[in-house]
């Protein structure tokens, strides 16, 4: 019998599934960053040795909510507010629940405080669903305008760094034929030939018009699946060792062991109309 359930001590969320395959999920409520993803035992997702976990700097590694600015794509801080923002559990107020069935879902939800409104003046609220099952983490993110009359638009991603036992092994598939912006040659625009991107050291594309499919290889193993709904665009991105080294809350060598796969709506803003939302999901799948 699969049991599956979460609990909270107010800073983070803990979530997990029982049974034959057991799953666990941990999720900090600054940032409604997902900081660890177990499958089996397998740890997914890197998190930085030296990642500040205080809520004084974003968290280095795990799932970071780029939002309402992907990057330096506008005038507000490296991607906006809401990974440096403290977030509420909206799943059921009550203690903690048992979920009868293999998965496990909790929700954080999002709205404006003195550091959006400084940024980014809108009455808007975001739902972040985290869902664990065996094999899967799903994260489902909606954007509510709560404006009387004005629309707004906005780029994020949901920046994800992967576990990997050796970057330069690690490859991504899904991405030939697209046009990329390299960040690394002064975001001048490419046409990716390789069937497999591999990971040179330093990497830094934004792939437009993404499939919504891509599958991330441990050498040539397939690994983790990354599914996308409503959202355009892919990133991949390793410091490589120079950058890794200018990081203060990264490990010199730590660029080895991660490469961020990010899901993102980053080259076309997205417009959403007073009283509409926009929703999105990404799904990842150990392979
Ligand atoms: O997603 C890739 C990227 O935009 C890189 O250009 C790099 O800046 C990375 O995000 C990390 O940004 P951060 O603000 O977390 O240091």
């Amino acid at each position: 019998m699969s049991s599956s359930g979460w609990s909270t001590d107010g800073k983070t969320v803990q979530m997990f599934v029982n049974g034959d395959r057991t799953a666990q999920a941990e999720v900090y409520l600054y940032g409604a960053h997902v900081t660890s993803w177990q499958d089996n035992k397998q740890q997914l997702i890197f998190l930085s040795q030296k990642a500040k976990l205080d809520g004084t700097k974003a968290i280095r590694g795990g799932i970071p909510i780029c939002f309402p600015q992907f990057s330096d794509a506008g005038p507000l801080k490296n991607h906006g507010f809401a990974r440096i923002s403290v977030w509420s559990v909206s799943a059921s107020k009550s203690s903690p629940q048992q979920q009868d069935g293999s998965s496990v879902s909790v929700t954080f939800t999002l709205s404006p405080n003195d550091v959006s409104r400084e940024m980014w003046n809108h009455d808007f609220l975001v739902d972040y669903k985290v869902t664990l099952a065996p094999g899967v983490l799903q994260a489902e993110w909606k954007v509510h305008n709560r404006n009387s009359e004005l629309p707004f638009s906005f780029t994020g991603a949901l920046h994800t760094y992967f576990a990997v036992n050796d970057a330069s092994r690690a490859g991504v598939t899904g991405l030939t034929g697209l046009t990329y912006a390299d960040k690394v040659r002064d975001k001048k625009t490419f046409t990716e030939s390789d069937t497999v991107v591999r990971v040179p050291g330093f990497i830094d594309r934004v792939y437009a018009s993404a499939p919504d499919s891509m599958d991330i290889l441990d050498g040539d193993t397939p690994y983790i699946r990354v599914e996308k709904k409503n959202m355009s665009d892919a990133v991949v991105w390793n410091p490589g060792a120079d950058n890794a080294r200018k990081m203060s809350d990264f490990g010199d060598d730590e660029y080895h062991n991660m490469l961020c796969v990010e899901a993102g709506t980053i080259v076309n803003p997205v417009t959403v109309n007073a009283g509409q939302e926009w929703c999105s999901t990404m799904t990842l799948s150990k392979l």
